[in-house]
């Protein structure tokens, strides 16, 4: 029994404490970010465990708990970490999950594994990372526990008591530790939600359960806040959760499966009547937003097998130009999820996969299964080359209002519209462009502004939906080629950030709802357009006060109705206070406007950032919020009616 063995402590065991301290000096290297992500990540990195041996077919349920200290329980119902003595290092399995760094870690040199944590680093950072950590096994009828303190074993693993041998599984239960999350230890129910679920959709027939038991009395039930996920259609419910704020063009949704060269491929996909292609990769459940060759093998495919198909049953005749990728793939929902047993990441932010097997399984899976499919369905063969020739007139007719936008952008400086009031530093680097709305507050801005380094651009009207337009009507719009001349950096596939000409974007609207409205219509663009703009956290939200309070000569500014009530708190509610409720930038003078929202001394931004983790969440709050769809765009809004004021996506 293992809490009958003596335990010497040996070189291997300095070792073990080494390696977790290293983990406590620069924890930056194992999770990446000790902000709000690098806290969230602890709680995947637990849970992968579990998924893992969901996959192996011996666990169909995890449970995540957030209790009211903001600890986290996983507990699982799998066949529970093994409790006997692991000879090569004579230390129970849980010991060795918990208190040996794995090697492939991003830095650790081996890359990434599949089991054991798919992240690659593992439970023992998380146990290094945590205040306190306890692990339960329920195993052979009896309860396994052994207890941490930042990683350090404190006993044994004992057995603390007795349950029905049929039940198993693993629990554990950790306090992240606050003097490595110094910026916050307070868990976002709606940010695991959104990853826990994707996990869901990627492992058919497992349920994981979200339960929130913090401020539960706040709750309409006074019950703690749950979630269940449980997707048996796995990756094909995906799809249609994507789709659900869309109109799709055809019922089906198409599922391919299969193994080769060692990779396991899975491919869900259907079409809607957008234009815009929503395709989302996973590698062993992570996601990975910079492709690969996983989505390439899946771009080869599809492009072959469509004009393959469109031609030997003449849609396209001889003298036809063969249909690009794009024609085929335009309002195309997609998910590609492989798995593999040594993945290899490229790219710029290790999230691109470079296992060429990879590829040619994919392109292997989905030749053979779709060709199958369009036999067997010629009416959804049918509706989707109509849609892709379609999309190629439009593509021809697009080219000639694109390439104007292009050469535009080619002659850098020149073609700069008018309505801009550019900036005097030629270096990006310092330079950040305002884009304001309304013609009045263009102009309080433009006088207000810092020259040297703060451009003005002004936007008249509301600009254009994208999420509802047609390409040909995106190009053609003044207010968006505007935008894009200015920014630099062209758009999708023309688009490079070496090109960008200014430091930040910052969308200044005002602070209402029609204000929130066009931030949202502004941010749906740069999303669709050039989303890497977003990821690499160029787009900013201005923060203009609500109020502007004067007593005795001085001024206050208040950004909230809190803000507002604690400043009368503090001067006190005297008969000669003035408020004022600015309602709109416009009735700001410019040098109101500099001090409050423009300063960077003395303003607020709000970075726009987007949750990669559980990044295809983000497409579907864009199309519900969006689309044409009343119904689910009412939901949204009901269940987010903080986040919709907010806009803090
Ligand atoms: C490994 O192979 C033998 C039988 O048990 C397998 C195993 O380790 N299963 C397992 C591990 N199930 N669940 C876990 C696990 C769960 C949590 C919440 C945390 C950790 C680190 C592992």
């Amino acid at each position: 029994m293992a809490n009958n063995e003596e335990v010497v402590y040996g070189a291997d065991q300095i070792q073990i404490l080494e390696g977790l301290e290293a983990v406590r000096k620069r924890p930056g290297m194992y999770i990446g970010t000790t902000a709000s992500r690098g806290l969230h990540h602890l709680v995947y990195e637990i849970v992968d465990n579990s998924v893992d041996e969901a996959l192996a077919g011996y666990c169909d349920h995890i449970e995540v708990t957030i209790t009211p200290e903001n600890t986290i329980i996983v507990k699982d119902n799998g066949r529970g970490i093994p409790t006997g003595i692991n000879h090569k290092s004579g230390l129970t399995g849980v010991e060795v999950v918990f208190t040996i760094l794995h090697a492939g870690g991003k830095f650790g040199g081996g890359g990434y594994k599949v089991s054991g944590g798919l992240h690659g680093v593992g439970a023992s950072v998380v146990n290094a990372l945590s205040d306190w950590l306890i692990v339960d096994v329920r195993q052979n009828g009896h309860i396994y526990e052994q207890k941490y303190e930042r990683g350090k074993v404190l006993c044994p693993l004992t057995i603390v008591g007795d349950c029905d041998e049929k039940d198993t599984g693993t629990t554990v239960h950790f306090k992240p530790d606050e003097t490595i999350f110094k910026e916050t230890t307070v868990y976002d129910f709606n940010v695991l939600k959104q990853r826990l679920r994707e996990m869901a959709f990627l492992t058919k027939g497992l349920q994981i359960t979200l339960i929130d038991e913090r401020n539960v009395e706040e709750n309409e039930d006074s019950k703690p806040r749950t979630e269940h996920f449980k997707y048996d259609g796995g990756i094909s419910e995906f799809v249609a959760y994507l789709n659900k704020s869309k109109s799709p063009v055809y019922e089906q949704i198409m599922y391919f499966e299969g193994d080769r060269n060692d990779v396991h491929v899975e491919v869900a996909l259907q079409h809607n009547d957008a234009f815009n292609e929503s395709i989302y990769t996973f590698v062993n459940n992570i996601n990975t937003p910079e492709g690969g060759t996983h989505l390439e093998g899946f771009k080869i495919a599809t492009t072959k097998i469509f004009n393959d198909y469109a031609r030997s049953n003449k849609m396209l005749k001889d003298s036809d130009e063969n249909l690009t990728g794009e024609d085929i793939r335009e309002g195309m929902t997609a998910i590609i999820s492989v798995k593999i047993q040594d993945p290899q990441f490229e790219g710029q932010t290790k999230e691109k996969l470079g296992n060429s097997e990879a590829r040619s399984a994919v392109a292997g899976i989905v030749s053979e299964q779709l060709t199958y499919f369009l036999e067997q369905n010629p009416h959804v063969g049918k509706i989707i080359l109509d849609k892709a020739i379609l999309a190629q007139r439009a593509r021809n007719a697009a080219r000639k209002a694109r390439d104007l936008t292009r050469r535009k952008t080619a002659l850098d400086g020149l073609g700069l519209p008018g309505k801009l009031a550019d900036c005097s530093d030629k270096n990006p680097k310092n330079c950040e462009i305002f884009i304001v709305e309304g013609d009045s507050a263009g102009g309080s801005a433009k006088t207000a502004r810092s020259r040297a380094t703060q451009a003005i651009l002004p936007l008249r009207g509301k600009i254009l939906n994208v999420e509802k337009a047609s390409v040909e009507r995106i190009y053609g719009n003044a207010e968006i080629k505007t935008m894009i001349t200015a920014f630099g950096t062209g758009i999708h596939e023309d688009f490079d950030i070496e090109k960008l000409r200014y430091d930040k974007i910052i969308i200044m609207s005002d602070a209402d709802v029609d204000g929130a409205h066009i931030a949202t219509l502004m941010l749906t663009f740069i999303y669709r357009f050039m989303p890497e703009l977003i990821r690499q956290g160029h787009v900013y939200l201005a923060q203009p006060p609500l109020y502007k309070l004067e007593k005795n000569k001085k001024i206050w500014y208040a950004y909230s109705d809190e803000e507002l009530a604690s400043i009368i708190n503090e001067v006190g509610r005297d008969q000669n206070n003035k408020i004022q409720r600015y309602k709109g930038l416009g009735e700001m003078d410019p040098e109101q406007l500099w001090e409050t929202t423009m300063d960077p001394k003395t303003r607020t931004l709000l970075r726009v950032s987007m949750d990669t983790d559980a990044e295809s969440e983000l497409d579907v709050t864009f199309t519900t919020l969006m689309g044409d769809k009343v119904e689910p765009r009412r939901e949204f809004i009901e269940a987010n009616a903080k986040f919709v004021q907010n806009l803090d996506i």
